[in-house]
């Protein structure tokens, strides 16, 4: 059944917005998303009525607020089909869990002559961190070789993935091509050579029904604002053996068993990676807008943005002039450029439009040198978005081609 998407933008208080003077045309939910009221309502009512630390307190107010952030941890691990919810801890982004794997995991297990392999598609918070893991341990850096049209292949993975290597690191859905990746292959390989996967879902998550078991990957990370939530919150999922094995990468209140002057333990899995207060309102937002997704059905949402994506490629490319980097991509990102024509300079065409896309480099600055672009345009179609906003998109980019021709005849 299609989404009734009219209906849905009464939802997000912000669709009443203008930028420019212009209506607001919000193409840039990989960057983050926006936020429906009842996101909005559920921080708001934390705050209103239900301010209190959470898991320190002893009266009834305290209790209400782990309640809620508790309860926000159990909607993760059912929207991730999780085993347990010990198995998910909050962060405050993708960011921030995967510095953790690799911090925490990374730094332990992985030693000089052993290999991390990555692939030039991940969003800068994917390899970064495990350039840094190998730079600090002697361990190598490969990359899976990208195939033709810049997807990951289990095939172009299996020349990569061997007898060395320890961590593969590799990002579900990309944010630059919308491409996904076949991480259940992926971590079959990966278990096969024993290694573990890690996967970056920063983008899967607000698109795709996730199950870390059926995928049988060993890490997952999300992000709550690219999903609907608010910023400052993510999650972790980690296979709790692994997690309780960790070491903690942050310390100090609330992660602790027994503090001693000289040595000290740490709580079980989740908590002992909850340094200090919580995001907790952005927990229960989080929650919220699982809720909220859910009730749509991601289904829904992928067809929705599908039939907005063929609708927009068709027309791009009868436009003529354009370069298509992704042109059948499963999600709803379109990465594009105006031939002969500065993203950023078209960008600002966009800008005065009331069109809100990304142009530059999206944190993928080895994807840009594998597309031999400098920057690229991205527009991210979602759940709000209509095909009057594909229209107005189509039309920007008419008069972004035409006044930069002009300009420099
Ligand atoms: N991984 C992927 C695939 C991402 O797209 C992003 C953010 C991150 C990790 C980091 O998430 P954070 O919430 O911790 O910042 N991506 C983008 C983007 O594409 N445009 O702006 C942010």
């Amino acid at each position: 059944m299609a989404i009734d998407v009219h209906r849905i933008r009464e939802d997000f208080p912000i669709l009443k917005e203008k930028m420019n003077g212009r209506p607001l045309v919000y193409l840039d939910s990989g960057a983050t998303a926006l936020k429906p009221r009842v996101v909005i309502e559920a921080e708001n009512y934390y705050n209103m009525k239900k301010t209190a630390n959470v898991h320190r307190g002893v009266y009834e107010l305290s209790g209400e607020a782990t309640d809620l952030y508790e309860g926000a941890r159990v909607k993760v691990k059912e929207l991730l089909n999780a085993k347990t919810e010990q198995e998910i801890v909050f962060t405050k982004g993708a960011t921030q869990a995967l510095n953790l794997v690799a911090h925490s995991y990374g730094m332990i297990n992985v030693k000089a002559g052993d290999e991390i392999v990555v692939s030039e598609l991940e969003h800068h918070s994917n390899f970064l961190p495990w350039q840094h893991v190998a730079r600090v341990t002697g361990a190598k850096l490969k990359y899976i070789p990208l195939d033709e049209t810049g997807r990951i292949t289990v095939e172009n993975a299996k020349k990569v993935i061997g007898a060395k290597t320890k961590v593969v690191a590799i990002n579900y859905v990309s944010n630059v091509m919308g491409y996904i990746a076949p991480i259940k292959e992926l971590a079959t390989l990966a278990h096969s050579v024993g290694a573990i996967l890690s996967v970056d879902a920063a983008q899967a998550a607000p698109h795709l029904k996730i199950d870390v078991q059926a995928l049988d990957c060993d890490f997952l990370a999300i992000t709550g604002h690219k999903m609907l939530s608010p910023t400052g919150i993510g999650a972790l999922y980690g296979k709790y053996h692994l997690l309780n094995e960790m070491e903690p990468v942050e310390f100090g209140g609330e992660m602790i068993d027994i503090v001693g002057e000289t040595t000290s333990t740490w709580k079980d899995a989740p908590y002992r990676f909850e340094a200090g207060t919580p995001p907790i309102a952005g927990a229960i937002g989080l929650g919220a807008a699982i809720d909220y997704l859910r009730s749509i059905g991601y289904d829904q949402i992928a067809q929705h943005e599908q039939e907005l994506r063929v609708y927009a490629i068709h027309q791009l490319k009868a436009m003529g002039g354009i370069t298509i980097f992704n042109p059948e991509a499963e999600t709803g990102i379109i990465n594009f450029n105006i031939d002969g024509v500065h993203p950023h300079d078209a960008a600002t065409i966009y800008d005065s439009e009331g069109i809100c896309i990304r142009a530059g480099h999206h944190c993928a600055q080895p994807l840009m040198k594998w597309l031999c672009q400098p920057a690229t345009l991205r527009a991210t179609l979602y759940l709000y978005n209509t095909k009057e906003e594909v229209d107005a998109l189509i039309e920007a980019t008419r008069k972004g081609k035409e006044f930069f021709s002009s300009v420099f005849l």
